[in-house]
């Protein structure tokens, strides 16, 4: 009962057909529906902007994928993605929720971006995450899900210097990719204590 799956962001706007399409998004959902059943609690992710928010390229009539200065520092702008309500934000329609004891939204800040499920972007307001596993006693954690070098990484990390023992699941992750980001995130990773499989 003391290890608990983590599945990051598996939305529709992560998946092929989305706003914010990751490669092979949808390769994944099977995978982690079968994977449920090991684990004494799953907690679910889900990306939860309001319209306009920050990160969005369109609010600052920037190309997506562009960065800029943000007061927590650099900040990836994309394209609008997991608008509050939208079907976009709505979980994979094959992803089992039904398992989902917790439900943790992020990113409706419209100040501040959050990839991580235990802080946002500027790495101090929490989400609420960390109370919920220690008063549930979860001490290890499996994260899988999108994207790879975002969401996923920093939620890893973010786990692994909070003292939780953390796995990546890589076969059950896909990534985004975007100059160098892969590479990057999983040197980061590994330079944490997360065990990378
Ligand atoms: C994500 C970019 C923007 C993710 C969320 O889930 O990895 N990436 N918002
Ligand atoms: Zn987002």
């Amino acid at each position: 009962m003391t290890h608990a799956l983590l599945v990051i962001d598996v939305q529709n706007d992560f998946c092929p057909g989305g706003a914010l399409a990751v490669p092979e998004g949808d390769a994944i959902v099977a995978g982690i529906n079968a994977l449920m059943d090991d684990f004494g609690a799953v907690i679910l992710t889900q990306d939860w902007h309001p319209a306009g928010h920050s990160s969005f390229a369109s609010t600052h009539k920037a190309a997506p994928m562009s960065i800029i200065d943000m007061p927590y520092g650099p900040q990836v702008l994309w394209p609008d993605h997991c608008i509050q309500g939208s079907t976009g934000a709505q979980f994979h329609a094959d992803l089992n929720t039904t398992r989902a004891a917790m439900i943790i939204r992020k990113g409706y800040n419209p100040a501040i971006d959050s990839y991580s499920a235990f802080f946002e972007n500027d790495h101090t307001t929490p989400t609420g995450l960390e109370g919920y596993l220690r008063t549930r006693a979860i001490t290890t954690l499996t994260m899988v899900g999108l994207a790879t070098d975002f969401c996923v990484n920093y939620s890893a990390v973010d786990a692994a210097k909070l003292g939780f023992d953390v796995t990546v699941r890589m076969d059950l992750c896909r990534a985004i990719d975007f100059d160098g980001s892969l590479d990057a995130a999983v040197a980061g990773m590994n330079g944490a204590g997360v065990v990378v499989v």
